[in-house]
């Protein structure tokens, strides 16, 4: 087979142009030029920020893309384990600015963009972010790939390109609004469309047994996912890892001519409509589910698709004798979270009904090859999806998954056995992967009393109560009825569903959740039941996030100052080297330069506010910031309480009293509410109309600012943590699998307020418990804490009261805030009865708040307190985490380019 490599000579070095670069900022400059006039994204005249920044990509992107190279050819010269991370969200950010940092062409270009008369930082904040994510679970899996590639690891990540990321969020009057976020608009320069790599993917259509006695799925509706790969650069090494985004279409021959030729345009477009827009959206939840046709379908495409691509790799890299039970020695398959959970049925499919493999070959070959990370112990985000939903759009699948559930039924039979059929039914409710299914027959009759056997009644009215069930609005009315009449009332039958987070405990390897408080309690409370029975599969993987974004590319004053102060940049690999600053915290030299950086950057955020708000802050106040998707357990509502409590405080007190009393603070929040997620809106409505008093009250000027950052996403992060001084992790205990930001602020020498909760447990351990203000109830306490508030027992704080009724009086505004402000009281009912016990630990919250006021008047104290944040931030680095990802459940090794 010819090769280019044959007929032309292409030098490394010239391809990238790195070599020479690094000294010569004149190739640089070269480079992008080149890049302005030939890839003609845009009008040739003229060479404006838009104009720069695509051509300063293009040219970073030639670098990227023969490294890439490098990279995939040496892993199929070397036939090496490869891992795989599925993810349906990649919360990407900006690219540009990192694969200059992570490629050290920082010097270089800086200097290449002035010579062509531009700033370095302006032409970055050219790009759109990519928002294919969330928040955490997305964040969490950008922050993997860069560290994969840093550190040589053979991994991929697989997601979907959306056209359309994650909404973008306006403030109004109103509160939220959201609209399209149109990234794509003027091309994705990171992006290399992949037309040579496309998979069908089916849905639909019905199972029928062939001539040879297999299983076949035929029929239906076919589309085709066509890869687009992002390049993603390591630091400090040639290593490019992939990121393959699928993206739908209609296979090219289904096109409609005849419709279209007759004048019927729209039919013959249909088809073509119905693929794209699988891709169309990002699906906008962060922990609550919604089942949609649709997002079954994106599910689908990530895992059908990519496991295709694995298959076709090995088997290439197999050669003449593929050798299927050594699939699991050379891939390795991670799913975040139970969004690729249907990779364990389509990887079975495709092992049996493709390549003809037994079901217990398949069914062991699959389960060491598969594992599952769990974000969340929220029931309500514990995926289910509808099993009749799930027959109609991938009938074959369910097939396996009703074996898998089968063979999980005999599983749990002869480990506890039929004795004790209590126990046996306890156990059977709790683990089986179908919900409201029947059980096998065999099995099934152990548990019919012989008088019912002649009375079971199947029909469509079946008397059951499920609190789970779905029970349509107009159903509610049967609430006020007495019982007799409920008996006669058709209760509709409970639907069957899928667990999701069942299958991929059964069908993975190993289960791992996000923190050590998180991973305790998927082993004793969500997946107890699992644990018992499989003790081994259970880990911890406590998230981390990159060093490189979070503190070298998006803090480089601070990042100078531990340099000079560790001996090198040797940190930033190493982040072990940050406890080095732990002997320098007391400092006065290092002291002044630290506050000096952090001022910098408040002064940043401060004209950025300016710009976004139109608020103006003091540099000089207290930056106090929460950042983080809106949620009730999050519990922005308790710090905007607290400070609701400091403003009427203030109000109560002579101007000499306040200034006394309290520290200047800008209290800053952000975050999107979950479109029809009524509550957390009206808690951004709260937010900003809490800023609006209080900013404009001229008893408060600087004492007191409340801003609300429209579109809260990855670049405003970058540019709000390294200014931040505190920042709150306040989740109900117990609630926050891990949390991220929590790092991020750390890293960057802020000082958490929290509860016991997610990663704040090991960053207090990691830090010292002086340098973290702790406060609210334990996460082994909220159980018995919300029995007693439903027994009516709790007696609520006055000071809680007296805020509510401030909220209730009007003065911020005339939108009726009975709903929100009702939700903290009354006993139990829905949305009711302060699920998330902000009034229990409000007394507490507001008390550690004085302790932060007091804190801060001492800025020696404080700076020592936000060194040894810093310095005791280095486990949390996403680096850490990978080794143990890729020790203790991929067992892979780093690959690294000569
Ligand atoms: O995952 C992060 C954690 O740090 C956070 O604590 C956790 O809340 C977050 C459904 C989720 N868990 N579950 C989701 C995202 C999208 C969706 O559609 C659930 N996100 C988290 C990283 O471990």
């Amino acid at each position: 087979k010819p090769e280019l490599k044959d007929a032309v000579t292409v030098k490394q070095g010239d391809a990238s142009g790195i070599e020479k670069s690094k000294s010569n900022a004149e190739a640089v400059a070269r480079r992008i030029k080149y890049h302005a006039e030939f890839t003609p994204s845009f009008s040739p005249e003229g060479f404006d920020l838009p104009k720069a920044y695509y051509a300063t990509a293009q040219s970073i992107r030639d670098s990227l893309i023969s490294n890439w190279n490098a990279t995939y050819e040496m892993y199929e010269r070397m036939n090496t384990k490869q891992a795989y991370y599925l993810s349906m969200e990649f919360l990407q950010g900006r690219a540009l600015l990192n694969a200059i940092g992570n490629l050290e062409l920082t010097g270089a270009y800086g200097k290449a963009l002035t010579k062509l008369g531009h700033k370095l930082e302006d032409v970055v904040s050219q790009e759109p972010d990519a928002a294919l994510g969330n928040g955490g679970l997305g964040r969490l899996a950008s922050c993997f790939l860069d560290s994969l590639a840093t550190l040589n690891y053979p991994v991929w990540g697989y997601g979907l390109r959306y056209k359309y990321g994650l909404f973008k969020q306006l403030i109004t009057k109103e509160g939220q609004e959201e609209v399209a976020e149109t990234w794509l608009e003027m091309g994705n320069p990171w992006e290399i469309v992949r037309n040579d790599i496309s998979y069908p993917v089916k849905f639909y259509g019905k199972v029928v047994t062939g001539s040879d006695g297999k299983r076949r799925w035929i029929g239906g509706e076919d589309i085709v996912a066509v890869a687009n790969d992002v390049p993603i650069p390591g630091y400090k090494t040639k290593t490019t890892i992939n990121l393959r985004l699928w993206d739908t279409k209609v296979p090219p021959a289904d096109f409609d001519l005849a419709a279209f030729n007759s004048g019927d345009h729209t039919k013959a477009c249909e088809s073509q409509a119905n693929a794209e827009k699988i891709c169309y959206i990002l699906y906008p939840g962060d922990d609550s589910l919604e089942g949609k046709t649709l997002r079954l379908k994106q599910q689908y495409t990530l895992c059908s698709a990519s496991l295709q691509d694995i298959i076709t790799r090995f088997e290439k890299r197999s050669g003449e004798n593929v050798t299927w039970k050594e699939f699991p020695e050379k891939v390795a398959v991670q799913m975040n979270d139970t969004h690729p959970t249907l990779c364990i049925p389509e990887l079975m499919r495709i092992l049996m009904d493709v390549k003809g493999i037994s079901w217990k070959e398949a069914w062991d070959i699959t389960q060491r090859t598969v594992a599952y990370t769990n974000h969340t112990v929220l029931p309500e985000a514990l995926e289910k999806w509808s099993l009749e939903l799930m027959q109609k759009l991938l009938p074959r699948h369910v097939e396996i998954i009703e074996m898998i559930d089968e063979e999980l039924v005999n599983g749990i039979v002869s480990k506890f056995g039929k004795s004790d059929l209590e126990l046996l039914e306890k156990k059977l409710n709790a683990m089986r992967i179908l919900e409201n299914v029947e059980l096998p027959a065999s099995i099934a009759e152990l548990f019919i009393k012989p008088e019912e056997t002649s009375a079971i009644d199947t029909s469509e009215v079946a008397k059951v109560s499920n609190k789970d069930s779905v029970v349509d609005e107009e159903d509610e009315s049967v609430e006020s009825n007495e019982e007799e009449e409920a008996e006669l009332q058709p209760v509709p039958i409970p639907p069957k569903l899928v667990r999701m987070a069942n299958l991929c405990v059964v069908g993975g390897h190993v289960v791992n959740g996000v923190a050590e408080i998180h991973s305790e309690i998927v082993k004793q409370d969500v997946f107890n039941d699992f644990y018992k029975f499989w003790p081994d599969k259970f880990q911890n993987k406590t998230n981390g996030v990159t060093p490189r974004r979070w503190i070298s590319y998006c803090n480089p004053d601070l990042s100078k100052i531990i340099t000079k102060w560790t001996g090198g940049d040797d940190w930033v690999l190493n982040t072990e080297k940050l406890a080095e600053l732990r002997k320098f915290a007391d400092n006065e030299d290092l002291q002044s330069e630290w506050r000096a950086a952090k001022r910098i950057n408040k002064l940043k955020v401060a004209s950025f506010l300016k710009e976004k708000t139109g608020y103006a802050v003091s540099p000089d106040a207290m930056f106090d910031i929460q950042v983080k998707r809106i949620h009730e357990y999050k519990r922005q509502l308790l710090n905007i309480l607290g400070i609701v409590y400091r403003y009427k405080m203030m109000k109560e007190m002579t101007a000499t009293e306040r200034k006394e009393k309290f520290t200047p603070r800008v209290c800053i929040f952000g975050g999107k509410a979950f479109a029809t997620y009524a509550q957390a809106k009206r808690i951004v409505k709260l937010i900003t109309d809490v800023g609006v008093t209080v900013n404009n009250d001229p008893d408060i000027g600087d004492l007191l600012k409340v801003v609300f950052v429209p579109d809260y996403n990855v670049s405003v992060a970058e540019l709000l943590i390294p200014a931040s001084e505190l920042s709150q992790h306040i989740s109900t205990a117990g609630m926050e699998a891990s949390g991220t930001s929590n790092m991020k602020f750390s890293m960057n020498g802020c000082i958490l307020i929290g509860t016991l909760d997610g990663a704040n447990v090991e960053i207090r351990e990691e830090v010292g418990e002086d340098n973290f203000f702790l406060f609210g109830a334990r996460a082994h306490e909220i159980a018995g804490l919300r029995k007693e508030r439903a027994e009516g027992k709790f007696v609520p704080d006055p000071r809680f009261e007296e805020v509510k009724e401030y909220v209730r009086s009007g003065v911020f505004g005339s939108y009726d805030y009975d709903e929100l402000i009702g939700s903290l009281e009354g006993n139990e009912g829905f949305g009711r009865g302060d699920y998330f016990l902000v009034g229990k630990d409000f007394p507490s919250y507001i008390e550690c708040q004085e302790k932060v006021d007091e804190a801060y008047r001492d800025q020696k104290r404080w700076t020592r307190m936000s060194i040894l944040n810093s310095a005791g931030s280095y486990k949390f680095s996403s680096d850490r985490t990978i080794h143990e990802y890729a020790r203790d459940i991929w067992n892979i090794q780093p690959l690294e380019l000569p």
